[in-house]
């Protein structure tokens, strides 16, 4: 389990002792706040924290949810936002996203800067992330928001270059998406390549609906999974 206070250093510690970390995506256009006791509890007992977010949800749903979660777990809550407008400082951290695949500037650096304002008055552990959109078989939220390309999973060399580049650039995770309900998970081949090349603890997401799935997806060298859409549909 990780505390929740310098959550990134306890993921160093996890990686370095090869102890693999488990997340679950929370998305509050997914699930409101009345529905968040049924999800926590369905929820694997090795979850080691939660991450709330989405493409598009609005600030006032992030805070209303976060606060339900905080209200009944001690897990730490890391914000996974999809603009600016989903910071609330009632979570423990936000992963700071840079979407470095495709070419859109604005979530590569605009919204970014526009997040100062409110990161400047909160206590919001900050995780400098390189986000990486992959091909995972269908449009997703993320492709549309962002106006910008998955990268197809046989460009394995851009995707190894884009983590290198996000690692020389200070980021401190790297972050494997294939967007939220994608028809298949990134692959093993990928995910080794990349976890060969880089020195950051490596995530992994979207479209792992499975136990077996989330095993391969640990083997091939992710150190931590996120699952979200699974845990809703029920
Ligand atoms: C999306 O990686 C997460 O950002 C989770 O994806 O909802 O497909 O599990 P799923």
């Amino acid at each position: 389990m990780i505390a929740q206070s310098h959550i990134l250093q306890q993921i160093q510690q996890n990686v370095n002792l090869q102890k693999k970390v488990f997340a679950v995506l929370i998305d509050p256009d997914k699930v409101k706040s009345e529905e968040v006791a049924s999800t926590l509890n369905r929820l694997p007992e090795d979850t080691d924290f939660i991450l709330v977010g989405g493409s598009c949800v609005e600030n006032l749903k992030t805070d209303v949810v976060v606060k339900a979660i905080k209200a009944l777990i001690d897990l730490p809550v890391i914000l996974f936002p999809g603009n600016v407008n989903q910071i609330t400082s009632k979570a423990d951290a936000i992963l700071f996203l840079s979407l470095m695949s495709g070419d859109n500037p604005e979530y590569l650096i605009h919204q970014q800067v526009k997040s100062i304002k409110f990161l400047k008055q909160s206590t919001l552990e900050i995780m400098p992330t390189g986000y990486i959109l992959i091909d995972g078989g269908k449009t997703t939220a993320v492709e549309k928001i962002s106006k910008t390309q998955a990268i197809p999973q046989t460009e394995i060399n851009q995707i190894v270059n884009i983590a290198l580049a996000a690692q020389y650039s200070g980021k401190q995770l790297i972050y494997l998406e294939a967007g939220s309900g994608a028809r298949f998970p990134v692959k093993p081949e990928i995910i080794k390549a990349v976890k060969q090349q880089i020195d950051l603890p490596l995530i992994v997401g979207g479209g792992i609906k499975t136990e077996k799935q989330r095993q391969m997806v640990y083997e091939a060298g992710a150190d931590i999974v996120v699952m979200g859409t699974v845990f809703e549909e029920i």
